[in-house]
This record gives C-alpha cells, structure tokens and sequence, in this order.
C-alpha cells in the first residue's frame, strides 16, 4: 500500500507540554514520523507519496471556521502580545464560571482564546504548527483520494494527530481531526455509509463530537476507561449517539492492564458492528500508544498483537485509510505501525 507523508510535520516542535504537574518535553516530537517512515522503507511497504493540496475546503466541512481562523492566527496574536515561548492556555471558561443566563464568548485577548479552544495545557502552540496542521491533513486527504479512486488500502502518515480535535476545539496534542476530515471526503465523493474505527489508546473524543449526532459516519472508538484515563470526560460505554446518530456510535473502553485477549474481544465486537451495517468505506485512526512499553499508557499490547490487529481489521473487508494518530514508545512505534499495516495486507 502506499504512504503519504510530508515533512512539513517538522514544523510542529513544542518545547513544554504540562505533564503530570511538571513541565516536560513533548511526548509528540517529529521523531515519531521519522522512525515510522524508516520503517515503512526497511519493510517495503510500498511507495511513498507526498501530499496534494486540496484547500481548506475540507477542512472547513470539519471545523468551525472561527477555530480554523485561531489555528492560523494564533501564533502571530501570541507574539503581538509579547510572548516567544510556546502557547498554552491556563485559564478556562468552565461550564459554571457563568451566572445562569450568560453565554460562553470568545475573548479578544489571546490568552481568552486559548483557553477557549483548548481543551488541556499538554498541546502546545509554536510558530510552525499552522503548517504542519495543515499538511497533516492534506496527506490524510491524498490517502482518502487513492481509496476512493480504487486502491484498496493507503497509508496516511499523519503528524500531528487528530482525534481528539472536535469541530471547536483542540488538545491532547491534535489540531485537525484528520481521520473525520478524511471521512467526510468519502461521504462527499459518494460513500453512503463510512466507519471509523478508533484503535488508539486514548478515546477519539473529537471524532465523537463531530459524528455524534450523524448516521451517515459509524464512529468506534477502544480506549482505556476514562473513569482512569485522558480524556476523562467522554468515551464511556453508555455513549450511543444522539438523535440521528443514535446507535451508530460504540464506544469499547477497557481497564489498565488490558493485554491482547481484552484487547481482541474488544476488537472483535467492533469488527462484527462494522460488517453487520452497509458500511462502504473504513478509516483507522490508528494509534499504537496501545503498546506495553508506551511511556503515558497502560495496556499491555506485544508487537505481535499489532500483526493480529492488522488482519482482524482486513476482515471488515472493506477499502481502508489508515490514519497515523499516537504512539509515544518512538523506537518501536515504527515496527508496531508497520505490523498492522503487514498484517492487513495479509488478511
Ligand atoms: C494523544 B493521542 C496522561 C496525560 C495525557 C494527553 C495525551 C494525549 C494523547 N497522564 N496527556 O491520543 O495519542
Ligand atoms: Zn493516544
């Protein structure tokens, strides 16, 4: 299958991110891609492409247009404002901050934007990051086009991730929610049904928000429990969807310490919920901070697991965009990537 990579990617490299009440340098450096790329060559999984440049268009079908306008502003406004160091929020309109009545509005100061569109201190923002957001979905776009044109499976090399990037808001070191914009583009090149099956350790919060309350875009998310585990707030099994959506979102959360056979269970369900529907067209949001030595995570996942993962996934048989989301354990993360992406051609 092919790859689609950029390197414009390099230009997201925070110095700070707040990590368990210090601050750390980031867990998601441009390291991560490069091991990933490397991996992809040394196994020959095909050839590597960059991206086209389908505009903003896309993107905008995603977002909200005033949260796209933050993105690229808000590195300028920072430095206006006197700042050099990265920008990261530290004050939030929490829901009860307003007397009954008032509503929620966006403050002129950068400091009030940041706290309104973030949604945690751990994401921050640097003179390159507009760029590497950017490109990060252009190549998740240029992965959707070769499936939707016929291949029957790509690759998108994405960085950063996107998951957790809801149509306001972004954090837990996403901007864009590459995979949803990536859905979006099937439906808009005529998929009627699409999935996306969410495999990172971490619930796809964001993913959620966008498709809640849709029937056209199944949204499956396994993750670690939130009662334990970031994003804290949503991803609990009790999450169907609302409305339209009702019944065509699954969330599977599973505790610390879950290793394979949890793991695939929980796999297996979604498998099953995917083919039972008449899904067209899958996309992955394929994280693999799952691993047992992943530094922020708790699950027990063995490189193998990542081939088992790869061909339990080609049995939704369907065509499939792979789209890089975490993965923090760097020099194994190419080879648990690449494991999936073997395992599926595979299967
Ligand atoms: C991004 B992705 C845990 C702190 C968590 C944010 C994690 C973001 C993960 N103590 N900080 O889903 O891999
Ligand atoms: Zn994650």
């Amino acid at each position: 299958m092919h790859t689609i990579y950029s390197e414009e990617h390099r230009h997201q490299d925070g110095n700070v991110e707040l990590f368990e009440g210090k601050v750390v340098k980031p867990h998601e450096i441009p390291r991560r891609a490069e091991i990933v790329l490397g991996q992809v060559q040394a196994r020959g999984l095909g050839d590597v492409v960059g991206p086209h440049d389908f505009g903003l268009e896309p993107i905008l079908k995603v977002h909200d247009s005033g949260f796209v306008d933050f993105l690229r502003s808000c590195w300028d406004e920072w430095v206006q404002s006197g700042r050099d160091f990265d920008a990261l929020p530290h004050v939030w309109p929490v829901p009860g901050l307003l007397p009954v009545g008032m509503k929620r509005r966006r403050c002129e100061s950068i400091d009030g934007k940041l706290g309104y569109y973030a949604i945690d201190a751990g994401t921050p923002i640097v003179a390159g990051t507009w760029r590497a957001v950017y490109a990060s979905a252009q190549v998740a776009l240029t992965g959707q086009r070769l499936v939707a044109t016929g291949e029957r499976a790509a690759f998108a090399l994405c960085r950063p991730p996107g998951h957790h990037a809801g149509s306001n808001f972004y954090g837990g070191y996403c901007f864009l929610n590459n995979a949803a914009i990536a859905a979006q583009a099937f439906r808009d090149a005529g998929a009627k049904k699409v999935a996306i099956l969410d495999v990172d350790y971490h619930h796809g919060n964001g993913t959620q928000e966008i498709f809640y309350s849709r029937n056209d875009v199944l949204t499956i998310s396994i993750h670690a429990d939130p009662r334990q585990e970031f994003p804290y707030f949503l991803g609990h099994a009790d999450e169907h969807g609302h409305g339209l959506g009702e019944g065509h979102h699954m969330n599977l959360p599973l505790p610390w310490g879950s290793a394979w056979d949890a793991y695939e269970a929980a796999l297996d369900k979604a498998v099953r919920r995917i083919t039972d529907d008449s899904v067209e067209v899958l996309v992955v949001s394929l994280g693999l901070d799952t691993f047992e030595h992943d530094p922020i995570s708790r699950f027990k996942l063995r490189h193998e697991d990542y081939l088992a993962m790869g061909r339990k996934i080609a049995r939704c048989d369907l065509p499939t965009l792979f789209v890089m989301e975490g993965g923090y354990a760097v020099d194994a993360l190419g080879i648990n990537t690449v494991n999936v992406l073997e395992g599926f051609e595979q299967g």
